[in-house]
């Protein structure tokens, strides 16, 4: 097992690459994806969203890609993947809309670069409201600011804008009005078509697609259907295109938010199949709607237990810490990861 540092787009500077080797880090997983913008900040706390999807290509070229890897490279680490798509490339495929196919050979084109460079997993969240109605608040230990899910203050069908997907907006003169709401039996239909464009490519070159389950996994949101908001949906994924390239983004803070399965036995099966692309870790107290994201040593989850697990199963993968509780200082977020980072290091060299 691996220890990664996930790094926003404003932060894949040398700074953050030393900072990542300082604390034990070996792998980096990249988000090229422009969300929360110059601040390293807690994520979607407001319903005003993550920002403006720009589209931009030339981050996703092959040079670039190349570039960047060279960059992680230079610090002793290892790019292991990047996460998640930009809407503005692939907010047709999430909808089933005109694009799709056009959106499609881009997605395809970027899987072939990161075969060529040599970038092995790429992270994706296949969802159409996206990560959407937290609060934040001083959830965790010691009065941290967290995040969390308030079923009460929750308006779960609060419409979606034309022109904005995955809480980004994708096209600023979209018409007046709000998209049509997406049926399970539709969502889960866009996914196949999809991961039977996909995975092909994928799997010629050497690439694995992991997808992220559904943060906060509710059964629908803003009116929209969810796609992995349960255990047995990912067993569904795995299912409908079976493939080493079709994997899970394992999310064990979202997991463990479900109101079914036991994620320590889902962890097992899925681990068992390899079925893991790499793992994001995090605590976490209670479940959907009601619960809060806490410090990686303090939630429900036995953090240790899930590492025996993997190990046992000889899973060889990277595991990142998943967003911390900002903690009291002038870094909150580099010491909310130095903290994740150390305590995962820590268990790492005892089991
Ligand atoms: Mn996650």
């Amino acid at each position: 097992m691996k220890l990664g540092l996930g790094l926003y787009r404003h932060m894949l500077v040398q700074e953050n690459f030393k900072f990542a080797k300082q604390a034990g880090a070996t792998h980096i997983i990249a988000h090229l994806t422009d969300y929360f913008a110059k601040e390293a900040r807690l994520p979607g706390t407001t319903n005003a969203g993550w920002g403006v999807a720009t589209g931009d290509r030339d981050i996703w070229s092959r040079g670039s890609l190349q570039k960047l890897k060279d960059s992680v490279n230079e610090h002793g680490l290892i790019l292991e993947g990047l996460e998640n798509f930009d809407p503005a490339h692939w907010h047709d495929v999430l909808l089933g809309g005109p694009k799709r196919d056009e959106q499609l050979e881009f997605l395809k084109q970027v899987i072939r670069d990161m075969g060529a460079v040599g970038i092995p997993v790429m992270g994706y969240n296949f969802s159409i409201a996206g990560v959407w109605g937290w609060r934040q608040g001083p959830f965790a230990r010691g009065e941290a600011e967290s995040v969390g899910l308030i079923g009460s203050e929750l308006d779960v069908n609060s419409p979606i804008p034309n022109g904005t997907i995955w809480n980004m907006e994708y096209d600023k003169n979209a018409p007046e009005g709000f998209l049509d709401p997406v049926s399970h039996e539709a969502l889960w239909a866009n996914l196949q078509y999809f991961l039977e464009a996909l995975v092909p490519v994928a799997e010629e070159v050497g690439v694995t697609l992991a997808a992220h389950p559904d943060d906060p996994p509710l059964p629908t949101l803003r009116g929209h259907a969810r796609l992995v908001h349960q255990p047995r949906y990912y067993d569904e994924l795995f299912n409908i295109v079976p493939s080493s390239s079709n994997r899970a983004e394992l999310c064990i803070g979202s997991v463990a938010e479900m109101t079914e399965g036991n994620i320590y036995e889902d962890v097992d099966r899925w681990s068992k199949k390899n079925k893991i692309g790499y793992i994001h870790l995090r605590n976490v107290k209670g479940k959907v709607p009601n619960y809060h994201e806490v410090f990686i040593d303090e939630g429900d989850v036995d953090i240790g237990r899930i590492f025996k697990i993997l190990k046992a199963n000889g899973f060889d993968g990277v595991l990142i810490p998943d967003h911390t509780p900002q903690m009291s200082c002038n870094a909150p977020w580099h010491a909310g990861m130095a903290f994740a980072l150390g305590y995962m290091k820590g268990v790492m060299s005892q089991i």
